[in-house]
């Protein structure tokens, strides 16, 4: 198959020896534009295992990388009102709402009970309004789509129930009470790539034909898991129509820095921006590098509206309720 995403040459572009302090790893960055820099809020593990979230800011988006010496988003043990976090913050997803001129961002925050969905604002990365947990454990990737649709914004997310993990839609009217639940994408279950969990990666991509979702699926494995990353298209004026569900992924870990770390055969992401006619996708490498892989825009939507196969019920496979 053609490969769709180039990985670019220098990756991984940042690594734990690359911060300003000492850490584990840096991976999974949130990825958002602002005053013209690629701006990153990068997952790092710190040298007790908990996570926080540091901006990293790049006029070009592939080096230069300016690192904040402390994190924007971090857990603060000891209060009550930050009891949600106090495991970790991990795996932003961040969205810029042209209505609000604000970046809104979904997070996990990790807590004795699980891993929930908590959120955050902020206009210039250098301050940040915490609003709280949204959805409790467990719960994660999360995300917001830029505007709203008949009064409601939408943001999709993946809550677990039992051993079943789909990605869900959910609407609100004013960001704190959200209903309306629709199942989006089932994991496909059997021996698919996406058999035993989706999640959301980058927030939804607006383009001509809907809107591009970037998710990741998982495999298990005799040795283990295997993350991936597949192409799902919505409806441009409705996100709950579901148009077209890729049957095949279109991104795997086949290089070393993403099939060796701590944790192998990752590629994981949380954002991506358009830039000219390419997708810039920014990703984990096996939760210890940040890496950037780009696609023409058209490659990706030319694929996944015009594969053979289209019509093989996998593609739109149901999680059984309507
Ligand atoms: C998921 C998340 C990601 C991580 C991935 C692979 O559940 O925790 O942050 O990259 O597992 O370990």
């Amino acid at each position: 198959m053609r490969e769709l995403f180039k990985r670019e040459k220098t990756n991984p572009i940042i690594t734990a020896d690359k911060m300003p302090y000492s850490v584990n790893t840096v991976f999974n960055p949130g990825v958002a534009e602002h005053n013209g820099d690629v701006v990153l809020l990068l997952r790092v593990e710190d040298l007790q295992g908990q996570s926080h979230l540091t901006v990293a800011r790049s006029k070009n988006g592939v080096d230069g990388w300016q690192i904040e010496l402390k994190p924007l988003i971090f857990p603060q043990p000891g209060t009550d009102e930050y009891a949600y976090e106090q495991f970790g913050c991990e795996d932003s997803r961040i969205t810029y709402i042209p209505e609000k001129d604000e970046y809104f961002i979904c997070y996990t925050a990790y807590s004795p009970v699980g891993p929930g969905v908590a959120t955050a604002r902020t206009k210039d990365f250098v301050r940040v309004e915490k609003s709280g947990l949204i959805f409790p454990p467990n719960n994660k990737d999360a995300a917001i789509f830029p505007r709203k649709f008949n009064n409601k914004w939408v943001m999709l997310h993946r809550p677990v129930a039992g051993d079943i993990e789909h990605i869900w839609l959910t609407c609100s009217p004013d960001w704190i009470h959200w209903g309306e639940p629709k199942c989006l994408l089932p994991e496909r279950g059997g021996p698919w790539w996406d058999a035993a969990r989706v999640g959301a990666g980058a927030p939804p991509i607006e383009t001509d034909e809907g809107w591009l979702i970037i998710y990741h699926g998982v495999k298990t494995t005799t040795s283990g898991a295997i993350y991936r990353l597949g192409l799902a298209l919505v409806d441009r004026g409705n996100p709950y129509k579901l148009l077209v569900r890729y049957p095949r992924w279109v991104f795997g870990p086949t290089e070393p820095y993403e099939k060796q770390g701590d944790v192998s055969n990752v590629v994981y992401t949380c954002g991506a921006i358009v830039r000219g006619d390419e997708l810039w996708m920014y990703y984990g490498g096996a939760d210890t590098c940040v890496c950037l892989a780009r696609a023409k825009l058209k490659d990706l939507l030319n694929e996944i509206t015009n594969f053979e196969g289209a019509s093989d019920p996998a593609c739109s496979v149901s999680c059984g309720l309507g």
